[in-house]
């Protein structure tokens, strides 16, 4: 019958070495399936809610024993004896049981934790890869990757108030390939940054994170290290940012000087920073832009989207949090064209695969990614597989949180062979 008969969660570290939730499902048969849930430092506010133990003297606040507490007691006596491959009826009923409009009652972290555990069990239980499992035979879609290279913003201390550089090797023709080209850029812009004397060292996700001296001089450098690696830029390989804009607006503007040294033009109204961003794409190989603008900002949405939305991808991420509700929001305005897929925003595998499809229906791109705390579990890299996502942003060519989602796409290319089919980059 493949019953869940136990269900164990238990506090790991996550690649900041903050606390967080993973779950051990085990069913009748013996089998089990192992899950552990990410974090982020950016995050946006109308994310499912993230349940942490606020008492100093666990983790300096950031415990999860609470979560924990609900998947061993509330969750786990609610679950069990029912089937493993019930996923959504078991997701519905978590949601039941927590009661809430944002899991605030038992933590995104601990419902998510067990949704993404009883996947895994049920593909162990028919012994079928996970992305077979979840996607079903028709699953053959290798995503290209976006590299991550250089981090600012919440995620280094490199003085740039732009959160994430990514190199997308746009003329790639298998995954592996696509890592490749990214090795040998990511690579080269070390070797540039070694003789210059700049810092070598790396951010959350990866990226380097020297003291550059704005936006402009990372792109510069961005590119000096593309050209040296033998790349022509935008045909071979194109640049993605992520702004994370509402990590420095406020009071109607866009305080880039909250990370940037204080300049005269350092903080830009609405117009001023779509000007910028538009000279930005005019000037460099950019070709996707993400959380451009304030989550609650729809007018600045508004503009930027009528600027450059039908020349680049625009990604809305904190604008989106992975909801339906809000990509409903946004295809009634007709802002952004594409939506990045985080598991942890919405807390079910579920309403997940609801909100993928929502954009699938309406021809706006999925980006499955991780978080800035990422644990070693690759589930996201079966998962883009699963519901043959074209993309995914899952760090750097370093740190093994990241590198353990690339491990398991390099895998999953190898075992689909022939069959399988490498997404490449097509424009929106
Ligand atoms: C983002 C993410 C992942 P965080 O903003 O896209 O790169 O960062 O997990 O810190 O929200
Ligand atoms: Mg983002």
């Amino acid at each position: 019958m493949s019953k869940i008969k136990s269900i164990q969660a238990r506090q790991i570290l996550d690649s900041r070495g903050n606390p967080t939730v993973e779950v051990d499902v085990i069913t009748d048969k013996g089998v089990l399936g192992r899950a552990s849930v990410p974090s982020g430092a950016s995050k946006g506010e109308n994310e499912a809610f993230e349940l942490r133990d606020n008492k100093k003297d666990i983790f300096c606040g950031n415990g999860v024993l609470k979560a924990i507490h609900n998947i061993n007691s509330i969750i786990s006596s609610e679950l069990i004896g029912k089937s493993v491959f019930d996923q959504i009826y078991i997701d519905k009923l978590m949601l039941e049981l927590d009661g809430t409009i944002n899991k605030k009652r038992l933590g995104a972290n601990s419902i998510l934790a067990v949704s993404l555990a009883v996947a895994r069990t049920a593909s162990n239980e028919l012994r079928i890869p996970l992305y077979k499992y979840i996607g079903g035979v028709y699953t053959n879609v290798l995503p290209i990757p976006l590299i991550n290279i250089v981090n600012g913003g919440r995620h280094s201390n490199a003085t740039i108030a732009f959160q994430e550089f990514m190199i997308v090797p746009v003329k790639s023709n298998t995954f592996l390939e696509a890592l490749q080209m990214g090795y040998k850029v990511f690579y080269q812009l070390k070797d540039i940054l070694h003789q210059k004397g700049l810092s070598t060292s790396v951010g959350d996700e990866g990226g380097f994170s020297p003291n550059f001296n704005g936006i402009e001089d990372v792109l510069d450098h961005i590119l000096e290290a593309i050209h040296m690696a033998n790349y022509e830029p935008y045909d071979q390989i194109g640049i993605a940012i992520d702004c994370a804009a509402s990590e420095f607006y406020s009071d109607n503007k866009y305080n880039y000087s909250k990370f940037e040294k204080k300049t005269e033009n350092s903080d830009k109204s609405r117009e001023e920073h779509v000007d910028y961003l538009s000279y930005l794409i005019r000037r460099y190989p950019i070709i996707s832009i993400e959380d451009g603008m304030d989550q609650n900002d729809w007018d600045g949405w508004k503009l930027l989207t009528n600027e450059m939305g039908d020349k680049i991808q625009l990604v809305g991420d904190d604008l989106f949090v992975t909801q339906v509700g809000k990509l409903n929001e946004g295809i009634k305005r007709k802002i952004a064209n594409s939506i990045l897929i985080k598991v942890n925003q919405v807390g079910t595998l579920t309403e997940t695969i609801e909100t993928i499809n929502l954009a699938k229906k309406i021809k706006y791109k999925n980006i499955i990614s991780h978080r800035s705390g990422e644990t070693e579990d690759s589930f996201i890299a079966d998962f883009s597989v699963a519901l043959n996502i074209e993309q995914i942003k899952t760090g750097s060519i370093c740190r093994s949180e990241r590198i353990s989602k690339y491990n398991q796409l390099l895998r999953i290319e190898e075992t689909l062979g022939k069959y399988s089919l490498y997404s490449g980059w097509n424009h929106t």
